[in-house]
Order: structure tokens, then C-alpha cells, then sequence
């Protein structure tokens, strides 16, 4: 099978554990089961989540092994996504080509569904895999996502920081806010194939790197953050640049990690 198809694959058993790892009807109050499903089950690329399954496979592990923990990674990045898009926030209408869960459900609710997103994650990843295993992805998916993570990433992006120049902050803003949740897209998959240490770190290098390429493609293609801050020319460059490293580190993994590639090159090709 070539890459595409392998991921077009993976991404259909990703939808379906989405799918099953969310609350049934009945079994919380309507609406926030609701609410939960409207933003997780839209248009999302999966692109964290493929990241996860395809470093779980480039280390000899099977996707099985890791849906669970690649959904709990979906669910904490669909909560930011919901929290972002707030009135306090971003306020945003829409996302994912539909409307933003506050517009359809109303604030409360919407912070209530991604806080209910946030726990459900971890509950997924202590249910589905062995304790260590367990422990260790918790940690790393918790790190990503917390204060040094994704949410002190944010905070800078509110204008919440002291003393940085603006290109360290826009690399601040990307590593945490973007990066690091790819980085441990990354790193859970190798640590749900019970991979040593060399491999793990490679495959966190990969998706740190790749994470900041994902980011200035997206600025490139809003005219915002690293684009408007460097120009496109040189985002693009930095862009491709950064790529190209994350692929370096795919060089241990031979051909195990040639859909890891495909998603590496498909980043870049979103810029095209
Ligand atoms: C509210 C705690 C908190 C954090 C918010 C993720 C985030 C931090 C904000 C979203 C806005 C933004 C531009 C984030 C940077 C990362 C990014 C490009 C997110 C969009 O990810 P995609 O393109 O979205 O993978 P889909 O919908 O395809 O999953």
C-alpha cells in the first residue's frame, strides 16, 4: 500500500475510535454530549492524531496499539480549539466550516464541553493502555498541554509576557502553543510501541519540528504571526527549512516511517 492510502486508512480507524471514545447519548446531560461530539466529530484534518498511530507503526508497533492514546490527543487539541475560539479569546465564528460551538451552544456550555474534552482524554488513556504506559503518556500529553505547554503558549499570544523580543515570542507562541502537542503526538506513539529512548527522542525531535513548520504554513496561508512578522518569503523558507529537519530525523526509521514522511511533505504542500 503507498503512504496515501495507508493514511487514508488510518485516519477512517481514527474517526471511529473518535467515534466510541466519546460519551453515548444518554449517559450525560444532552447537551454537553452534544456539544462534546459537534466539535470533536467535524471536519478536523487528524493530523496529530495520524502522527501518533504512523510513530507507534515506524517503531515496529501496530495502530492498534495506539488509537486510544491518538484520540485522547484529538480531544485535548478539539477542548484548545473550542476555548479559543471564545469571546474571550479569539472569538471566532466559525471552525471546521461550521459554527463555533459557543455560537450553536451557548459560552457555558462551550467551555463545559472542552473541559469535558480535557478529562475525557486522560480517562481514555487510563482505561486503554498498561499502567506504565499509561503514566508515561499522561505525563507527556499533560506537559504539552498545560502551563510550559499549550496554555502558557496561549497566554503569551494574549500579549501576556515580559522581556522578549518579537521574534523570540513568535518562536516562544509557536513552540508551545503548536508545537509541543505534535511533539507529543510523536513521542506517545513510540511510547505506546514500547520504544527505547533513541527512538522516542528521535520521533519528539520530528514532531517539534514539524509542529513549528505547521505553524508558519498556517501563517503563510493567514498572512499572520511568523508571515506578517518575517514576510512570506522568508516564513516560507523557514517553513521548508524546518521540515527538512524533521524528516532528518526520520533516517533511523527506514522505510517504517514513509507515511511519517507523507505528512511531513503534505504540511508543506498545504503553502503550495
Ligand atoms: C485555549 C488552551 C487554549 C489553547 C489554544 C490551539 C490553540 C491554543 C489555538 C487555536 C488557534 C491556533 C491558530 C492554534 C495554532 C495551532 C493550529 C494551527 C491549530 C489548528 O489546527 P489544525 O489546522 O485544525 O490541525 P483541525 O481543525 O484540522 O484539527
Amino acid at each position: 500500500m503507498n503512504p496515501e492510502r495507508i493514511l487514508d486508512h488510518a485516519r477512517r480507524r481514527i474517526e471511529d475510535r473518535l467515534r466510541k471514545s466519546l460519551p453515548g447519548r444518554g449517559s450525560a446531560p444532552g447537551v454537553i454530549v452534544r456539544a462534546m461530539r459537534y466539535s470533536v466529530l467535524g471536519r478536523g484534518k487528524r493530523i496529530r492524531p495520524l502522527i501518533t498511530v504512523e510513530s507507534c507503526r515506524a517503531c515496529g508497533g501496530m495502530v492498534s496499539q495506539a488509537l486510544g492514546a491518538a484520540c485522547a490527543i484529538e480531544f485535548v487539541h478539539t477542548y484548545s480549539l473550542i476555548h479559543d475560539d471564545l469571546p474571550a479569546m479569539d472569538d471566532d465564528d466559525t471552525r471546521r466550516g461550521r459554527p463555533t460551538s459557543h455560537k450553536v451552544f451557548g459560552e457555558a456550555i462551550a467551555i463545559l464541553a472542552g473541559d469535558a474534552l480535557l478529562t475525557r482524554a486522560f480517562e481514555v488513556v487510563a482505561h486503554g493502555l498498561e499502567p506504565d504506559t499509561a503514566c508515561a503518556v499522561t505525563a507527556e500529553i499533560a506537559a504539552a498541554a498545560g502551563a510550559e505547554g499549550m496554555v502558557g503558549g496561549q497566554a503569551l499570544d494574549l500579549g501576556y509576557a515580559r522581556g522578549n523580543g518579537r521574534a523570540r515570542l513568535i518562536n516562544r507562541v509557536n513552540l508551545q502553543k503548536t508545537a509541543r502537542l505534535f511533539e507529543a503526538s510523536a513521542k506517545v506513539g513510540a511510547l505506546c510501541a514500547g520504544a527505547g529512548t533513541g527512538k522516542s527522542n528521535a520521533l519528539a525531535r520530528f514532531g517539534r519540528s514539524l509542529g513549528l513548520a505547521f505553524q508558519i504554513v498556517d501563517d503563510v496561508i493567514d498572512g499572520g504571526g511568523y508571515a506578517e512578522a518575517f514576510g512570506r518569503s522568508r516564513a516560507r523558507d523557514d517553513a521548508r527549512d524546518l521540515a527538512g529537519k524533521a524528516l532528518q530525523e526520520l533516517a533511523v526509521f527506514g522505510r517504517r516511517a514513509a507515511t511519517l514522511e507523507a505528512i511531513a511533505e503534505g504540511v508543506l504542500e498545504r503553502m503550495r
